[in-house]
This record gives C-alpha cells, structure tokens and sequence, in this order.
C-alpha cells in the first residue's frame, strides 16, 4: 500500500502554521507506524489496543487543548484537531478513546470541577495512568438526554446513586465514570470511582462496528460517592451538552481522516485494477465517484478549519459545531461507501481498511447526536423554533 498523504486541492497547508503542520506530521508517523500495523487484529478481535495508551499519552493526545498545568499539551484547537483527524485515519474507535478521555472527561473536570478535582485527576488522565468515561446516556433516553432516570440523593456526607447508563465508551476500563444524575430536579455531574460499592460496568458484546473500542453499561444499585465527587459547577442540561459541544468538534475533524484513507485507497487501487484491459481509473464512472470523494473532503478540510479559527478566537457556537459534524460525518460514511464499491469485491476484506471505516462511520453518525438530531439544532437555530417534540 501507498505511503498515505492526504488530499489538499485547494492549498490549505498555507493556511496552517509550521507548529500545526509539525504536530500532523508527528501523529502521522506513529499512525503508520504504531497504529496501523495492530488495528485490523484489534477490530477482529474486538478489543482496544491498550499497549498504546502510554504511546497516545506520551503525544500529548489526552485533552491536548487544556492547559500545560495540568500536564496537557496546550496545543490550539486547530493541532487538537488534526490530532484527531490523523488518529480517525487509523480507526474511529481509537479516536473515540481520545475523545472521551479528553473532551468527555478532562473537559468536564477542568470546566466543572474544581481545583482540588482538577489538580487530583488532570495530570493522572492526560498521562493515561487513569482512563475515564462519560455516563449521559440511557437505556430508553439517547436523543433525549434530558428524560434521563439516573438520580442522586444527599445523604450525609454522600450522594446515593441510583439507576443505568448505556452505550459507555472506555466504561469497563475506566478508572473514573463523569455521571450525570438528577439531583434536586436539576442534572448534576458526579466522579464516581470503580470499585465503588453499588457501581458494575458490564461490557456490551457483538457490535459490528466500533469494535476496536470497549462499549459497556453502568450500573448503579444504591452507589455511595462522597460529596466532594459531585462536579459543583454543573447545573442543569447545559453541562453534558457543553462537554457535547467539544467532543463533537474533534468528531468533525477526526471523520475527515477516515474519508482520507478511503479516497487514498480507492484512489491507489483504481490506478492499479485492471479490467477491460485498463485501469479502472480510467473509466469515467469510477473518476466520478473519486473527484466526488476529493471534492467533498476539500469542502470538509475548509469547514473544520474555519470552525477551529473560530474556536480559537472564542467565537465558536454550538449550532456551527453542529453544522460540521452533520456534514463531515455524512460525508465520510458516502465516501467510505463510494471506496467500498470501487475495490469491488476485495473492499469486503481485511486486507483493505475502507469497510471497517464504513462500519465504524455508522456508529459516528449516531453517537453525540444522530445526523436527525443535528439537522433540528441546526433547524431551531435558523428558525427560532424547536422541532425536537
Ligand atoms: P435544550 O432546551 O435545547 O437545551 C438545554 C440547555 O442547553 C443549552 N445547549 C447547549 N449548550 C452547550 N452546548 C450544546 N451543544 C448545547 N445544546 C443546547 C441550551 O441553550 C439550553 O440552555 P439554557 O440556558 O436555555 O438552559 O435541551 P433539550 O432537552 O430540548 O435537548 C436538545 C437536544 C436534543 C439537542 C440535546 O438533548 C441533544 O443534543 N441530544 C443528543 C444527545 C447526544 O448527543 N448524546 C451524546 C452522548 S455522549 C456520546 O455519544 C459519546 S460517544 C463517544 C465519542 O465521543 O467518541
Ligand atoms: P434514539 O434516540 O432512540 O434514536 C433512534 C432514531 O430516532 C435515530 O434515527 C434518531 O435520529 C431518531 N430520532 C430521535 N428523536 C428524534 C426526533 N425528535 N426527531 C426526529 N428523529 C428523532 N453515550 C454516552 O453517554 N457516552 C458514551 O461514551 C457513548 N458512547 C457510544 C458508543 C457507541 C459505540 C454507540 C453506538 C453509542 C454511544 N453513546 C454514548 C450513545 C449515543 O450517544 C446514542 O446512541 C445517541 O445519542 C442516540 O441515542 P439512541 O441510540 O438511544 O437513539
């Protein structure tokens, strides 16, 4: 296989500086080195390739855009994406880990937390000593969080928590759950530790896609946590949808390196597939499909750049953030597809990557908020009516 370089018609390396064209170049090498050679066995396997957790934490990966007192990188929001484009050109499931460590977990420390919490568990995630997950979704709420059943009760010095996440990225591996709870009628976020008394996180089995990534249950039967574990600056639904809000801006970049490696594997295979006696890169249906894959992945490059311009400049909303994950994660999954059919039969197989890209997109378009479910954020927006009941 072809040495991976991505796409980039519309010169938009000029628009990034020397220290993020740096921090690209430095994850592309340990993908191409670390990542690639171990991930289709993982896949199959349907484990998480921990060995590399020191590796992804040694690059700065875990919560790459917080501050360096706390042990992160402090890189900006545009390195802190094209980190995790370069890791989706591995697998979705291993971006998924940084994602939840990072925006899902730290995130929430560091904006809820307090100083004591952050100065306790920042340095100890970033440097991948503890694993964390984020507990918001339930059995019967997804799309709607905010039906959730989990609740917390004072008593003493404790909250007593009751009730059943679903569909936990890291939640059988991890060190620490943020759990978000009714408490007094307003959602609250909690630390709860493993081996909690009263705490299980079951793995959940036979996913087809995601499989390089542990899915788990948590479960919470009368779950005694001290009082200093509540995160006091959460209050009400606009916490989890803020630590949203930042995961799905490194999902809106991290899907344009699984749409890189299925054009750059579609793209080297059509060169070199002959039928009719020729190329069938040289048939017009198969260019068209290929000049759409680059097209809308230019569109993707300069939609992320600019959302992380704006992120940067601290003129980013949660709508835009929205706008980029619908496209970039529609968009992927089409031009997963579109690889998938010009490898033709061999596409089914291991030995190529864009079918476990394809799988792994379908569970993308459904975690941190369904394609239907942005498409009505993005619609009460403009509107100023809310389409969600
Ligand atoms: P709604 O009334 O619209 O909002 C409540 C309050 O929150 C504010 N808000 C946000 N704030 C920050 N960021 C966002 N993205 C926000 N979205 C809304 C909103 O302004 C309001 O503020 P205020 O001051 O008026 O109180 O709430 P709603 O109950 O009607 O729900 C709206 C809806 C449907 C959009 C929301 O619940 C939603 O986004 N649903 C999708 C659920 C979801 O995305 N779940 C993801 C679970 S985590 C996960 O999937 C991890 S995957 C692993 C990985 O990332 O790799
Ligand atoms: P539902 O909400 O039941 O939606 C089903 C369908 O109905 C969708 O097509 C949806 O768009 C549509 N729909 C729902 N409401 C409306 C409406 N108002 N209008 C129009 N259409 C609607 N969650 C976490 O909290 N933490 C995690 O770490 C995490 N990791 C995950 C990992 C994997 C592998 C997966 C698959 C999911 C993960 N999730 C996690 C859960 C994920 O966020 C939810 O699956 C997602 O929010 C959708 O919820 P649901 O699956 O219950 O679907």
């Amino acid at each position: 296989m072809k040495k991976f370089e991505s796409p980039d018609l519309y010169d938009i390396d000029s628009l990034l500086s020397d220290e993020e064209k740096m921090v690209r170049s430095s994850l592309r090498e340990w993908v191409d080195e670390n990542l690639m050679p171990v991930i289709e066995d993982s896949y199959q396997q349907a484990t998480f390739p921990t060995h590399l957790i020191p590796q992804m934490a040694e690059l700065g990966l875990f919560g790459a855009n917080l501050p360096e007192k706390y042990g992160c990188a402090g890189v900006n929001n545009v390195s802190y994406g094209l980190m995790m484009q370069e890791l989706e050109r591995g697998d979705s499931g291993i971006r998924s880990f940084a994602s939840v460590q990072g925006a899902l977990v730290m995130y929430p420390i560091f904006a809820y937390g307090t100083e004591e919490q952050r100065q306790h568990w920042l340095p100890k995630l970033a440097s991948g000593e503890k694993i964390g997950c984020f507990g918001l979704t339930e059995p019967d709420f997804g799309s709607n969080p905010g039906g959730m059943q989990t609740n917390a009760v004072k008593d003493g010095n404790e909250y007593v928590l009751n009730g059943a996440k679903m569909w936990i990225t890291n939640g059988s591996i991890a060190d620490v759950a943020v759990v978000w709870a009714y408490l007094d009628g307003k959602v609250r976020g909690f630390l709860v530790e493993k081996d909690t008394p009263g705490f299980k996180a079951p793995e959940m089995k036979n996913k087809h896609s995601l499989r390089a990534s542990i899915t788990s249950e948590l479960i919470f039967q009368d779950c005694r946590i001290p009082v200093d574990n509540l995160l006091p600056e959460t209050g009400g639904l606009k916490s989890p949808l803020g630590c949203l809000t930042q995961a799905r801006f490194g999902i809106a970049w991290g899907v344009m390196g699984s749409a890189m490696a299925c054009y750059h594997e579609a793209l080297n295979y059509a060169k070199t597939r002959i039928q009719f006696d020729k190329p069938i890169a040289s048939f017009q249906l198969v260019q068209q499909k290929l000049a759409n894959m680059v097209s809308e992945i230019t569109k993707m490059q300069l939609l992320s750049l600019q959302l992380g311009r704006l992120k940067d400049n601290k003129k980013m909303n949660f709508t835009q953030v929205s706008v980029a994950k619908r496209n970039n994660v529609f968009h992927a999954l089409e031009i997963a597809r579109m690889a998938r059919d010009v490898l033709g039969a061999n596409g089914i197989t291991a030995e190529y990557q864009s079918m476990r890209h394809m799988c792994n997109l379908e569970t993308v378009k459904t975690y941190e908020g369904t394609h239907d479910i942005h498409t009505l954020i993005i619609g009460s927006d403009i509107t100023g009516i809310p389409a969600f009941s």
